[in-house]
């Protein structure tokens, strides 16, 4: 039996229909296999629980809550039995209800709580009710104290995180071993890596410089080349075919960084394929997409969100619409494949955008198309903007998945824009044009890529039929928790989790927090 210290790692149950779940996009995840590695550090035992694939311990039947989809309910292998000495959970809105109920439940069997993630840092006031302590923000340079504090049993209600350069995250070699207690199907057989954090941008509906903060902070590359070196060796892969998916949310932003990367990669050897998240701008440069697509950059998911340019100054997004179909051909000929994100729900959409959209999403060869509702998230501008206007309609946040409607549109009803988006979806994903996708790049684009984008077309077409929500658990946000997250919403991007911060510091000790029988640090 271990002596060490045990930390519970947790990804809520998010419930319902939802991109975690459709193929290709099903990673594994990366806060908690930061934040294992820095327990590790620390001599604590740890392990992580999704309980999206695998059922909460705390729970004796193991099938969640009614309604939740246990088709991939698989146990990890290898689980120490016992209670954990820590719990942690990350947390992002959609998850939130869902997350404070598992919270519940482990504080009522005495086991400490801190929860942490985009919604918890920009909403601790509402978190700190489910939870011994909050962690605002990037949790790396503060991490290994917060755990000392939990062994001697004086965790502080809230701790504040920092915008810390990228050496002080830990490689990957500190925790790829833990992908071996999942069962291999669990995820894609992917491996993911982040090499930056922020992103010079502001689009108004985005949380990433909220939590990231603005600019771009990156990993040195030779730190990135050996962290490849690692998933060659031990990463998950079908035979010989390693792929790699760059977590970082724009990999256009600074596009010197991304040259001397790819140059990198290339100088190294070392043979993989990889996919990123990157704006459009990425092919306006042709000699940076031959680089990329040298270096194995094989699927590139972008951002269009509308094909109204006024949509997108309306949220300060600065492509252009009339660029799209050229930028994907450049893009199509170097055997890159292309997923593209739309939003619908701009003040400037009318009832008309669904069909307009579709069929130009078609025309110009997107490959996947995600597409989705405009969504207030807590801590950006379109959240604030839509709060003064009183247009936010539910502060339900399980409803906060990109796919269900809680603000009032502009131009036509919120039951128009909710099947809008599901007509759009059947059409797109419709047999008869999926097909003459696949078929167009049989030729030029490595198959095993051109198989898995008509594979996730085909789960798209499957999934996203019926885009429900599970019933339970029920939420409706506090008022004021709202009014303080609504102020943090207004500062300047990067300073909303200070606000937020600053807001909660003073009146966390005050808060009625849910009793939890005695909190203990052993088992
Ligand atoms: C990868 C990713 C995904 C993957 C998730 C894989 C996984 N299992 O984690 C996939 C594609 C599945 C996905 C899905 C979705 N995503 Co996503 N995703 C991201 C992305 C790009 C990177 C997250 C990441 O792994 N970062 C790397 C790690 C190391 O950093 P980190 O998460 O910030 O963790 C650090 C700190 O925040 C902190 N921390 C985090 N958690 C905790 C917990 C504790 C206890 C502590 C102490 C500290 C701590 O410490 C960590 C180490 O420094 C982010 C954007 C971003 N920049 O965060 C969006 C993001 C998180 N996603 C977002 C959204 C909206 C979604 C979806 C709703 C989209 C959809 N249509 O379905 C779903 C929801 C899925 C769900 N189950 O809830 C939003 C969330 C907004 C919000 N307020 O909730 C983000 C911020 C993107 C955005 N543009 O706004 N996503
Ligand atoms: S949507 Fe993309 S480009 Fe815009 S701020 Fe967010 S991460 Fe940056």
């Amino acid at each position: 039996m271990s002596e060490k210290p045990l930390l519970h790692l947790l990804v809520p149950q998010q419930g319902g229909v939802g991109i975690y779940q459709t193929f290709g996009h099903r990673f594994p995840p990366m806060s908690l296999l930061v934040l294992a590695a820095h327990a590790r550090r620390k001599g604590w035992d740890v392990e992580i629980i999704d309980l999206n694939f695998e059922p909460n311990p705390l729970d004796k039947a193991g099938q969640g809550w009614p309604g939740h989809r246990s088709n991939y309910m698989i146990p990890s292998r290898r689980r120490r039995s016992g209670k954990p000495d820590l719990a942690c959970f990350t947390v992002w809105t959609p998850n939130s209800p869902f997350a404070y109920r598992t919270a519940d439940q482990y504080r009522a069997h005495g086991v400490p709580v801190i929860l942490g993630g985009v919604h918890a840092s920009l909403l601790p006031g509402e978190a700190i009710q489910h939870a011994d302590s909050v962690v605002c923000g990037e949790a790396d340079s503060i991490f290994a104290g917060i755990l000392d504090d939990a062994l001697a049993g004086r965790l502080q209600p809230l701790y504040q995180g920092a915008f810390q350069d990228m050496d002080q995250v830990p490689m990957n070699h500190e925790w790829v071993d833990l992908y071996q207690a999942w069962p291999l199907t669990r995820y894609a057989p992917l491996n993911t890596l982040q090499t930056t954090r922020g992103c010079r941008f502001n689009c108004d509906f985005c949380s990433v410089i909220r939590i990231n903060g603005r600019g771009s902070r990156h990993s040195p590359v030779e730190r990135v080349i050996e962290e490849v070196k690692v998933i060659k060796r031990m990463g998950q892969h079908i035979n010989d075919f390693a792929y790699l998916f760059f977590l970082d949310d724009d990999m256009a932003a600074d596009l010197e960084y991304t040259k001397e990367l790819c140059e990198a990669i290339v100088r190294s050897g070392v043979k993989f394929t990889w996919g990123c998240q990157a704006s459009i701008g990425l092919a306006r440069d042709p000699e940076m997409l031959d680089l990329a697509a040298r270096a194995g950059l094989r699927a590139m998911f972008t951002g269009f969100e509308s094909m109204s340019r006024d949509a997108l100054i309306e949220c300060n997004k600065k492509n252009r619409p009339g660029e799209f179909g050229e930028f994907i051909q450049k893009i199509h000929k170097r055997g890159i494949a292309i997923e593209g994100g739309f939003i619908f729900g701009f003040d400037h959409d009318k009832p008309d955008v669904f069909q307009h959209t579709a069929e130009f999403v078609d025309l110009i060869g997107v490959d996947v198309a995600h597409y989705s509702i405009l969504t207030p998230y807590p801590g950006t501008h379109t959240f604030s903007r839509m709060y003064q206007d009183g247009r936010i309609l539910t502060y339900d946040w399980r409803k906060y998945n990109l796919y269900h409607v809680v603000h009032q549109p502009e131009q036509m009803t919120p039951q128009e824009l909710h099947d809008g988006l599901r007509q759009v979806y059947k059409w797109f994903y419709a047999g008869r044009r999926r097909w003459p996708r696949f078929q167009k790049h049989l030729r030029t684009r490595d198959i095993r890529f051109n198989l898995a984008f008509a594979a996730s077309n085909y789960n798209y077409d499957r999934s996203y039929r019926n885009i429900t929500l599970d019933e339970a658990p029920p939420f409706e946000a506090d008022a004021d928790e709202v009014a303080r997250m609504a102020l943090a919403s207004a500062a300047p991007a990067q300073e909303a989790l200070n606000v937020a911060y600053n807001q909660a510091a003073p009146n966390v000790t005050f808060l009625q927090r849910k009793p939890a029988t005695a909190a203990t640090t052993s088992s």
